[in-house]
């Protein structure tokens, strides 16, 4: 407590090198700050995405990781939600209960500490983070890539079981996933989208975002789930997870038609719910048009690359169909994780199966390679 510490961490010292694992120095937790030993990590596309430099808000050199979970070590002056030996979850958007985003019933993008999180930064302006005497970033407020991080009071929750006085711990090598593709695919369903009892869903992309909305759509009792993806592997294992239709718009014969128009025209006038979980955005388009005409509704969560742009003729929503967007699902994420660890736990969502690779964390370049190419859904690195 209040020492320097020295670790092990995987720095991106610059866009597309190899995350190199070095030695750092992790200062002690600031007011209102804690300092956490990060036990597991996965890679989200999003991780690859920063490091691949077609994000101009990646900054180097810096600790990237955002999907994690882990055990406080010390706290800073002020914390009072949280004592060491407590299990956690860091949250890459923050929730502090005061700001005007907080206090809308609305939105989950708490403003906070947002401008200096953006920036690679603390709250006070300043990293935590040093090796071999430069200052290394922090990434997302979370940066899980190492063995401690260190992040806002309001960008931290306890991962355990609210309801549960008997077993309060939930296992940290599962719910780390809870810190992003899993929450945010299924809030996109029971948060943004509210879908219905007896809807028609389309998803594009099946990995583990894609795979979340299914999921929820699946508990929300829908009655038609399609999954599109490039990737036949994609498509066969997505039916484990609740797809009833599965689309390769590579191979399949569209008879000189574009795939919306397919879809409409084979599934009914199109779907009460489209969501793209690819961040390609000719996807988006044919999402959005893929949704029925008069309500239905499209949901774009991947994201697009640096400077693109989404369209579609604006007819389309003018005729009755909704296009918007969701991030961490919608999730005000302080009061919601630890609910969604008891789904969890009371297996209403599953977090397992979304688990293809376990992995040591000196592995972490392998579980990178695997995002990219599409291979298995998450990695779970021990760290
Ligand atoms: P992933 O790489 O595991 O999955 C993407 C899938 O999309 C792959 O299976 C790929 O084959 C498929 N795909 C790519 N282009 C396609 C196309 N044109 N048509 C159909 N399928 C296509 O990634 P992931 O971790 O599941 O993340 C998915 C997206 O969501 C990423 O863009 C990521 O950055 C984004 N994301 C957003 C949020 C948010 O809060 N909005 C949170 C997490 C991830
Ligand atoms: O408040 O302006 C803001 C941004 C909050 C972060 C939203 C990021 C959502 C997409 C990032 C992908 C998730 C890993
Ligand atoms: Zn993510
Ligand atoms: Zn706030």
């Amino acid at each position: 407590e209040g020492k320097v510490i020295s670790c092990k961490a995987a720095v991106a010292w610059e866009a597309q090198k190899p995350l190199s694992i070095e030695t750092i120095e992790v200062a002690p937790p600031k007011a209102h700050e804690v300092r956490i030993m990060i036990t597991h990590t996965a890679v989200c596309h999003t991780d690859w995405y920063s490091w691949s430099g077609k994000d101009p808000e990646g900054i180097f050199p810096s600790i990237l990781g955002h999907e994690g979970a882990g055990i406080v070590e010390s706290v800073g002056e002020g914390v009072t939600g949280f004592k060491p030996g407590d299990h956690v979850i860091p949250l890459f958007v923050p929730q502090c209960k005061e700001c005007d985003f907080c206090k809308h019933p609305k939105t989950n993008l708490c403003q906070k500490i947002r401008i200096q999180q953006g920036r690679g930064y603390m709250p006070d302006g300043t990293s935590r983070f040093t090796c071999k005497g430069k200052e290394l970033k922090h990434y997302m407020g979370t940066s899980t890539f190492s063995e401690y991080t260190v992040v806002a009071d309001i960008s931290l929750c306890k991962a355990k079981l609210l309801l549960s006085q008997i077993n309060p711990s939930a296992p940290l090598n599962t719910v780390c996933l809870l810190g992003c593709g899993i929450s945010t695919g299924y809030g996109a369903t029971v948060n943004t989208c509210k879908v219905e009892q007896g809807a028609t869903v389309a998803v594009w992309g099946l990995g583990t975002v894609g795979l979340s909305v299914v999921m929820g759509a699946k508990v929300a009792g829908a009655k038609q789930i399609v999954g599109v993806d490039m990737i036949d592997e994609k498509l066969e294992a997505a039916k484990a997870f609740g797809v009833t239709h599965t689309v390769n718009p590579k191979t399949i014969d569209l008879g000189g038609k574009k795939l919306q128009e397919w879809l409409v025209e084979n599934f009914n006038g199109g779907f009460d719910f489209t969501f793209d979980c690819t961040g390609n955005v000719g996807a988006m388009r044919q999402a959005l048009e893929s949704a029925h005409k008069g309500w239905g509704e499209s949901c774009i969560i991947g994201v697009a690359a640096a400077g693109e742009e989404i369209s579609t003729r604006p007819f389309q929503l003018v005729t009755g169909r909704v296009w918007k967007g969701t991030a961490f699902g919608g999730w005000k994420s302080v009061d919601s994780v630890p609910k969604l660890v008891d789904e969890y736990m009371n297996k209403k969502i599953q977090l397992d199966d979304f688990v293809t690779h376990r992995a040591e964390f000196d592995q972490i370049n392998d579980a990178f390679d695997m995002i990219h190419h599409g291979k298995g859904l998450r990695t779970v690195l021990t760290v």
